[in-house]
């Protein structure tokens, strides 16, 4: 197998040589203090160079937004928003964000640009109280007679309160591909809201608009969330709009997933929620590439709420990641970035491709985006027992709900695979290919295995001397495609 051309190297090849002596230094100076963390960061990296990584939310950051990280912004506290902060002394943290702000807007032709979010979650839990201090505290307030909110009586805010908290939102279930975040019960956001789902068609498994607008029209909620982390398809966000002014609904979407082939302009028109949403959100480290955190994009309407999420919802801000928002945003300007998003795209359908013609069963039949959701039951096996039998084969993938998933949402039926890591490595689509025939090596080598005591839908055992054989071809692959080339401890 050879090495792309075009993406062959996740970005910094061209100073690996000045990030090596950085972080030989830096792991010299923490092995001076705590040498069993300098370690545990060489096994890491080592570990992860010598893994096939498939989870989809994850990817390979640069050197330079690595870096970025390890500074002195870091001790520094700075709630607030830029010029209006809770501390003194915040002139640089100011330049940092409003740099990734503007990178953002940039990038993704938003209006308004929100990097504070440390994760995805603190994003979406952002993005749900702009909506509610706009679509109703600032009504309700105004129908109190505009008081200032220190004016208020007792019953003011009583009737504020049952206001904000009998709110409705519909998101995708989980189980179809939707996220915890989008009104899943155990999470907060199916507590603060009354919350319904929709789901997918049963028979194809694609989103069914005419059931997301019917279940709109009897719901009425105040927020649709669109966006999912496990779904493999794309989603028509100019639909999703149309749904949401028919019912007067705030359209929320959730891009964490694929913020990356959004902003490589692989997802465009009708694909690309941020004309289409009222406010979206996204967390920074998934396909796009950077540091991990999160972030939201605002239409103008939404932008002052959504100013406040700290101190409303947040914590300070965490410079040091802002900062480092800051770099991988400025790569993911560069045309370098839109041949990795549709590299990453074109790797997922060689990788569905090549599960199918291996007579795998794929939700949906294949994928458009990133995602390609095995369905491992033909295998005779639960998510659980393939995941862990493709880990021993040093395969990384995780498990995860199949739409009406008969084992559940702890054991599964499903592996969920993703090609933004390794695409970054280097990988094409002749060795997702490869990647397909070595997970069916896998998992048709694998029984499942009654145990005497435990969960039986977690055991099982893998044939002899498989994991010996897909190790020593997955080496093949990864040594033709390094991480971080160049880059030696
Ligand atoms: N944990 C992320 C994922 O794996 O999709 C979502 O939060």
């Amino acid at each position: 197998m050879t090495a792309d051309p075009v993406t062959s190297h996740a970005p910094g090849a061209e100073y690996a040589e000045t990030a090596s002596a950085a972080y030989r230094a830096a792991l010299q100076v923490i092995e001076s203090v705590e040498p069993r963390i300098a370690a545990a960061t060489r096994k890491e990296l080592a570990d992860q160079r010598d893994s096939l990584k498939l989870i989809a939310s994850e990817n390979y950051a640069s050197p330079a937004v690595l870096l970025t990280m390890g500074s002195w912004f870091s001790d520094k506290y700075a709630e607030g928003t830029i010029g209006h902060r809770f501390y003194a002394g915040c002139q640089n943290v100011d330049t940092v964000e409003s740099l990734a702000a503007e990178h953002a807007r940039e990038l993704f032709g938003a209006p308004y640009a929100y990097v504070q979010p440390h994760s995805g979650i603190d994003a979406n839990l952002v993005a749900f109280w702009a909506i509610l201090a706009t679509r109703v505290e600032a009504p309700e307030l105004a129908n109190l007679g505009a008081k200032h909110v220190n004016d208020l009586s007792e019953a003011d805010w009583e009737s504020l309160r049952n206001k904000l908290g009998n709110q409705r939102l519909l998101g995708m279930s989980l189980d179809a591909g939707g996220h915890l975040t989008h009104g899943f019960r155990p999470n907060i956001s199916g507590k603060m809201f009354h919350q319904r789902s929709y789901g997918t068609d049963p028979n194809t498994g694609f989103l069914d608009y005419d059931a997301v607008a019917k279940a709109a029209r009897e719901f009425k909620p105040l927020i649709i969330v669109a966006g999912y982390s496990a779904y493999p398809r794309r989603v028509n966000f100019a639909t999703m709009r149309e749904i949401a002014d028919e019912v007067g609904a705030t359209l929320m979407v959730d891009m964490a997933h694929f913020a990356g082939l959004v902003a490589g302009k692989v997802f465009t028109g009708d694909e690309d929620p941020v004309p289409h949403a009222h406010v979206t959100t996204t967390t920074t480290h998934k396909s796009l590439r950077g540091p991990r955190g999160g972030m939201v994009l605002a239409q103008p309407e939404y932008s002052d709420a959504v100013d406040k999420g700290c101190p409303m919802v947040l914590g300070g801000p965490l410079s040091h990641v802002m900062a480092a928002k800051a770099v991988a945003l400025a790569e993911a300007r560069q045309p370098a970035f839109q041949a990795y998003a549709r590299r990453v795209a074109d790797n997922a359908q060689a990788l569905a491709d090549g599960f199918l013609k291996r007579d795998a069963n794929l939700v949906t039949g294949g994928t458009d985006n990133h995602i390609v959701l095995l369905d491992v039951t033909s295998f005779g096996l639960t998510g659980r027992q393939a995941e862990s039998a493709l880990l021993d084969a040093g395969i990384v993938t995780n498990r995860n709900s199949v739409p009406s998933d008969p084992n559940g949402a702890w054991y599964t039926s499903g592996i969920r695979l993703g090609t933004p890591a390794l695409t970054t490595r280097g990988f094409g689509p002749d060795d997702f290919d490869r990647v397909a025939e070595l997970i069916v090596d896998v998992l048709s080598n694998t029984t499942p295995t009654q145990a005497s005591s435990g969960p039986s839908k977690a055991k099982y055992t893998l044939a002899a001397g498989t994991a010996e054989r897909i190790h020593a071809a997955s080496a093949e692959l990864l040594e033709a495609n390094p991480l971080y080339p160049g880059l030696t401890l």
